[in-house]
């Protein structure tokens, strides 16, 4: 434990709100490197601690830097990861011995956000779009490490579903075999990240922060090892176009194909070729959701800290 303390850098802006019982929100790093584009995923980084703060939290975006964990980067490192943008490696799990070892950085998938978050002592995280089962996985088996770290973390992750690059029925198989709740914030039905509706329901509709609250709490009472998965549907003004996106998805899936894009090449190629497909418009609503669960998920983790003192 002391070895690992002196790999994980948390800021004191983030260890002082964590000993004062005060909420704080974690925030992953592949989606500013490579999730947008520059200079809007630096714009977008830094406006979503904004929004965390306004809603009474303290942001901790979560990296690699340096080969030290870092649970709250400075201006100057999102910058560095943001401009970097896929130069700096996507860090997974399984990437974590090399990039520490080797004093490397890293951007923090879902995954390794998650772990790092944990360690630190940060039970909620706003992102996007999770990793999950990809189309034709029965034959690539190509499934995201978030789901697995969903099955093993407890942290909430607050995010607006997952996009139809993947297979959305048989992600929430895999949630349910790994015993991860999927809940719905004010929908039953579970939402496809750019559109409110997917078709698939959730395992349970809540429709307050306080909620959401109680039934993280009630995990951890219950000794259970997993995380949460929140879904928040984007809000309707920012939604897109169901013919318009699915199209574009088709096409990225083609190319995709085509150049024969594999591993964990395949969710960075495919999120910036939607986003050339639909000409931005794309962009505009990933921004827009992201704010919504940085929200949603202040609340929460303020929530989480009133019943802890309660
Ligand atoms: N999906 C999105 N936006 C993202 C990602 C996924 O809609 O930015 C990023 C996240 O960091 C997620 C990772 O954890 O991609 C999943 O990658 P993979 O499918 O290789 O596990
Ligand atoms: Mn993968």
């Amino acid at each position: 434990m002391e070895a690992l303390k002196q790999l994980l850098e948390v800021a004191p802006e983030v260890q002082a709100a964590l000993d004062e019982n005060r909420p704080v929100v974690a925030l992953e790093s592949t989606i500013i490197s490579h999730g947008m584009p520059y200079p809007q995923n630096v714009e977008t980084a830094l406006a979503v601690e904004d929004v965390i703060r306004s809603n009474g939290a303290t942001p901790a975006t979560i990296a690699v830097i340096g080969g030290k964990m870092k649970a709250g980067c400075s201006r100057e490192e999102i910058e560095h990861l943001g401009k970097s943008g896929t130069n700096v490696t996507k860090c997974s799990r399984r990437d974590m011995p090399a990039i520490l070892a080797r004093s490397m950085d890293g951007a923090t998938t879902v995954t390794t956000t998650m772990l790092i978050a944990h360690l630190a002592g940060i039970s909620v995280f706003a992102t996007g779009g999770i990793g999950g089962v990809h189309r034709g996985a029965e034959v690539t088996m190509d499934i995201s490490a978030d789901l697995e770290e969903l099955a093993s973390t407890p942290v909430m992750v607050v995010c607006a579903g997952a996009k139809s690059i993947l297979d959305l029925g048989l992600t929430l198989e895999y949630l349910e075999t790994k015993g991860v709740p999927v809940l719905g914030f004010g929908t039953d039905e579970l939402p496809a990240f750019y559109t409110r509706k997917s078709g698939f329901s959730v395992d349970y509709r809540v429709d307050t922060p306080e909620e959401l609250a109680d039934m993280f709490l009630m995990q951890r009472a219950l000794g259970m090892p997993n995380g949460m998965l929140v879904t928040n549907p984007i809000p309707e003004e920012y939604s897109m176009d169901k013919a318009v996106i699915d199209k574009a998805i088709e096409e990225a899936l083609a190319e995709a194909k085509r150049l024969g894009i594999h591993g964990k090449e395949t969710t960075p190629f495919l999120l910036a070729k939607i986003k050339d497909i639909t000409g931005g418009d794309s962009l505009d609503s990933n921004i827009r959701l992201v704010f919504n669960n940085a929200r949603v998920a202040s609340l929460t983790a303020a929530a989480i800290c009133r019943k802890k003192k309660a």
